[in-house]
């Protein structure tokens, strides 16, 4: 029961070992309203989707560029922040696109698609 418990305890830390990590930055990352807030510096980005990949998987744009997610694949998807960074295209129909406003703090921005969690990107803004 012991031995049970320990080895299920350090394999749960060992696969989590970055939440507190990412955790503690995603807190620093949350003022209130900070989507609400009118793009500062906007100019073109955008994230195109093909063949369930993110591309670019890794971008980097200036604190509140509005980025373009473009879905040119036959199923919807989205980009989607994990935690509460505050982006979520929600919904991108196939063939459509959707805007967002990246965060206004500078760091790395992990995302996602709700729908294909194997899917992933990071969004840096800097
Ligand atoms: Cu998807």
């Amino acid at each position: 029961m012991h031995v049970e418990d320990e080895l299920s305890s350090s394999r749960y830390s060992a696969a989590s070992s970055l939440w507190p990590y990412w955790f503690s930055r995603r807190l620093a990352w949350c003022p209130p309203n900070a989507h609400l807030l009118p793009a500062l510096r906007a100019s073109a980005a955008r994230i195109v989707i093909k063949e369930f990949e993110f591309s670019p998987n890794r971008l980097r744009v200036a604190p509140g560029t509005v980025v373009t997610g473009v879905n040119k694949d036959t199923d919807p998807h989205t980009v989607t922040a994990n935690g509460c960074a505050g982006f979520d295209t929600r919904r991108i129909a196939p063939g459509g696109s959707t805007r967002f406003t990246a965060p206004r703090i500078h760091g790395n921005y992990p995302y996602r698609c709700d729908f294909h969690q194997f899917m992933s990107g990071t969004l840096t803004v800097r």
